[in-house]
Formats: C-alpha cells, sequence, structure tokens
C-alpha cells in the first residue's frame, strides 16, 4: 500500500451533495471564484437529485449532460479548484456483479474524457442489506464496498498519480456506528481493507454535528487507521427547508489539519445562502492567528453587503443585515440580535402587561426594522438571493404582524382573551395545509421529547 497520509493534500471546500435541486452553472462559477479567493481547494459533484449520481448510476450521461458538465469541470479548474465527482451506486449495486463494477469504471472513464481526475464513491443513505450472493463472496457489507472501491482507487491513480479517491461509509457518524449499521466491525473493517490512499468521510456525533471534538476525533482516527476527512453537514438544510443558516462554521477542532485530512461543507440547496458559510470555513482552515466564529461572522457580514445586497431602491444597513442574517445563522442557536429579539416579543406574549418594561417599545423598533428589510428584500438587484430568502422571509414578516396585533390586543383586552380572526390569518389559509395539521398532531419538549399535543380549542 502507498503511505497517502502524507501524499494527500488537506482538502477543504464545498460538497453539493443535498437533496434537491442541483445548482447551475453559474451558481457553480461564483462558488468557484468565491472559494479561490478564501483559499478553499476542492469541490465535490454528488447532488443526489442528480439522476445519474444515485438513482440511475448505471446509465451513461448524454452527450448534452456531459457537455453541461464539462462546463463547471472547467470552471473549477480556472479558478485552481479540484473538482471530484461523486458516485453514489448503493441502492442497488450488486457487489460481486461484474458488470456493475464495469457500470462503475465507465461513469469514471466518461468524466475522465471532460478532464476529471478525481473521484469520490459515496454509500451513504442506502439500505442496510446484502443480497446472497454478495454474502457469499465478501462476508460483509464493508468487505464488499472496501473491495470495489480499492478496485477504482488504483485504476485511478495509476492513471492520475496525484489524484484524490474518497470514500463515504455506510454509518457516517457515531449514531447511526452506534445503531450497528452496516454490520458489526464496519468501521474497523473498512479501516483494515480500504486502500491507505482513500480519504474517508465523516459527519461527527451526528448528521448534523453541533460539535467535532478533538477526542472524538482521535478514537475514530484508530479505527480508519487514518484521519477522517469531515462532510460538514451543519449548514445543510434540505432536511428541513424552512430553515436557512448564514452563520459561521463553529464547534470544529482548533487545528484542522492536525486531526482532519479535510474538511467539506455540504450547505444550504439555495446556493445563495451561503457567502457566509463558506467564507468562514476559508478563516477556518487559514485562520490569521485564532479563528473566531463570532468575528469572522461580522467581517462576513460586511463583505456579504457590499458583494451581493445591491438594491435599486435605498441601501440596507449593517443593521438589517445583521438582525436578517441573526434569524437564520445556526441550527441550534439563534444569532445574538435574533434572539434579543425573541426574547423581548416573548416578554410581551407570555408575561402580564404589569411585567412589561422597554421590551414594548424596542418591539416597535424591531417591527419597524422587519418592515423596512421586507421593502429592501424586494429590491435586491441579486434576484436569486432574494427568491433564497423570500419563503422564509414571508413567514417572519406575517408573524410579527400577527404579534404585533396580538399584542396591541392583550393591551386593549386584558390577559387570555382570543384575538379574533382577521382576513389577512384567516382559517384555511393562514397555517393551513396537511403539513401544518400533521405538525399540529404532536408538539415537542424542551428536551427533544414528543407528546400528543393539547387538542385544539373548541369553540364555545
Ligand atoms: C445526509 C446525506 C446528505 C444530506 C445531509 C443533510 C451525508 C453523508 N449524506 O445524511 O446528502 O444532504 O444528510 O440532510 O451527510
Amino acid at each position: 500500500m502507498s503511505d497517502p497520509e502524507h501524499a494527500a493534500p488537506f482538502l477543504a471546500g464545498v460538497i453539493e451533495g443535498f437533496y434537491g435541486r442541483p445548482w447551475d452553472l453559474s451558481q457553480r462559477s461564483t462558488l468557484f471564484e468565491r472559494m479561490s479567493a478564501w483559499d478553499l481547494n476542492t469541490y465535490l459533484y454528488g447532488p443526489k437529485d442528480d439522476l445519474k449520481h444515485r438513482a440511475a448510476w448505471r446509465e451513461e450521461y448524454s452527450t448534452e449532460e456531459l457537455a453541461q458538465l464539462a462546463q463547471s469541470v472547467k470552471a473549477a479548474q480556472e479558478c485552481g479548484i479540484r473538482f471530484v465527482y461523486a458516485i453514489g451506486p448503493g441502492l442497488d449495486i450488486q457487489y460481486s456483479n461484474d458488470s456493475d463494477l464495469q457500470s462503475l469504471r465507465c461513469r469514471f472513464e466518461q468524466l475522465r474524457t471532460i478532464g476529471v481526475v478525481d473521484f469520490a464513491i459515496l454509500f451513504d443513505d442506502i439500505p442496510d442489506a446484502m443480497s446472497d450472493e454478495d454474502r457469499r463472496r465478501f462476508g460483509s457489507f464493508a468487505v464488499a464496498q472496501a473491495s470495489v472501491s480499492n478496485v477504482l482507487y488504483r485504476e485511478s491513480r495509476d492513471l492520475a498519480p496525484d489524484s484524490v479517491f474518497l470514500f463515504c461509509p455506510t454509518p457516517y457518524c457515531s449514531r447511526m456506528d452506534q445503531e450497528g449499521l452496516g454490520g458489526e466491525g464496519y468501521l474497523e473493517t473498512i479501516g483494515h481493507e480500504l486502500e491507505a490512499g482513500i480519504q474517508i468521510f465523516w459527519t461527527g456525533p451526528q448528521i448534523i454535528s453541533r460539535e467535532v471534538l478533538e477526542s472524538h476525533l482521535e478514537a475514530l482516527t484508530k479505527r480508519l487507521r487514518r484521519r477522517p476527512l469531515i462532510w460538514d453537514n451543519y449548514h445543510a438544510n434540505d432536511y428541513d427547508l424552512r430553515r436557512l443558516y448564514t452563520g459561521p462554521i463553529a464547534g470544529r477542532p482548533e487545528d484542522p489539519r492536525k486531526h482532519l485530512s479535510g474538511i467539506m461543507m455540504n450547505p444550504n440547496c439555495e446556493f445563495e445562502a451561503n457567502y457566509l458559510p463558506c467564507f468562514s470555513l476559508g478563516r477556518y482552515v487559514n485562520p490569521d492567528g485564532n479563528y473566531d466564529p463570532r468575528r469572522t461572522y461580522v467581517e462576513g457580514l460586511g463583505l456579504w453587503l457590499s458583494a451581493a445586497f445591491e438594491s435599486v431602491g435605498k441601501a440596507w444597513t449593517m443593521e438589517e443585515l445583521e438582525l436578517f442574517s441573526s434569524i437564520y445563522y445556526l441550527p441550534f442557536e439563534l444569532g445574538a440580535t435574533a434572539q434579543k429579539m425573541l426574547d423581548d416579543v416573548s416578554v410581551l406574549i407570555q408575561e402580564p402587561q404589569s411585567q412589561w418594561g422597554d421590551q414594548e417599545s424596542r418591539f416597535h423598533d424591531w417591527r419597524e426594522l422587519i418592515q423596512s428589510i421586507s421593502v429592501k428584500l424586494t429590491e435586491l438587484k441579486n434576484r436569486d438571493l432574494f427568491y433564497t430568502f423570500n419563503r422564509q422571509w414571508w413567514e417572519i414578516r406575517e408573524e410579527f404582524e400577527l404579534l404585533a396585533r396580538f399584542i396591541a390586543h392583550k393591551k386593549e383586552s386584558g390577559e387570555g382573551v382570543p384575538l379574533p380572526s382577521s382576513p389577512e390569518h384567516l382559517l384555511g389559509t393562514y397555517r393551513g395545509g396537511a403539513i401544518h395539521q400533521l405538525q399540529g398532531l404532536l408538539s415537542m419538549g424542551s428536551s427533544g421529547q414528543f407528546s400528543e399535543a393539547q387538542r385544539k380549542d373548541q369553540d364555545k
């Protein structure tokens, strides 16, 4: 086996690996320019819903599809970004079937014709079952996957000695490993069987990991016999499209090069939401001094403002952008400004009027800011940015108007008197539809537990 640990470059960049509509050429070109400016070196092409990446992985790309991909490859090369092409055959591959191996080879061959040399094979989110034939030939899932991957890796390295080859295991976080996904000893077998030059993806303790600790990585490195390559889902939002994340990367080891063979973020599906997360990744892997998420966030906001928020109307202020972005921020926390806003509103809704302090006057300031952001959003020249946030922002604005009416009503009518129906929030149009009704059946407690939601108020 070669000694890749030292040969393999530290990979830092972006994975297009979410469920949903893949990005287009112009978005990818912008991404590569930004990545290059922020010293990020690698992009992985693996959109789950490119049919030929996963569901129809055996089928060749048509000439037209290949030509389109070639444009993205060229755009990456022009910016000095490594373009890794990923295939996800795990839904129905038969590991022991030579014609399946041949299909994988053909796909890689097709991609080589447009200049790709770096590849990845992904076995995430697949059925955890083997055919009898595969079991007879390989004995375990891990051996089967390693065997196919090793063949492709060797061929790839023979043709391009400096290329990288990446592998995503079936259990790719501690939770899945603890549940025994992939079979007993899966990770140890992969660590042992997979060629040492192959880099292995890992998302941390969870699929979406709030923290990835050094101790966690050290233990994993022993099992995998190599430092993992983080597939970072911190900013992914495909699991809940009402969310968007614009906050900085945080909770990762202080010295990434010591514990990782790389870190690549699989961010928001909506391309334009990723400016600040990507910027922060660049700062995290290339810090000047210690990486500080909050400082990076503030710096990134200023850059985002001038890079993307040009308007046909009045200019955005930093105060507006700060509130706007803090509403989205990160999966496990709101930004500081949004948290202040939420605290103020909560007091007005939950406490009797006698307990209100200056929250009331601040509420009016919040409301004015929200109204002015609502107008300015529609005036953005960057329409992709506008469409990215429009739906989610609409909900914020609607909710705020309802809260404002509720607070005014509470002031006038006292505690506990329901706010009468209004044309803006009509039953059936507001919070209507199957999703809202299904979500309303269970309520989620503060530690994540679920119980039956209380029955809706009966009309008296
Ligand atoms: C996943 C999928 C990824 C998806 C993400 C967030 C990996 C390795 N695979 O499990 O495609 O975007 O969760 O939903 O993370």
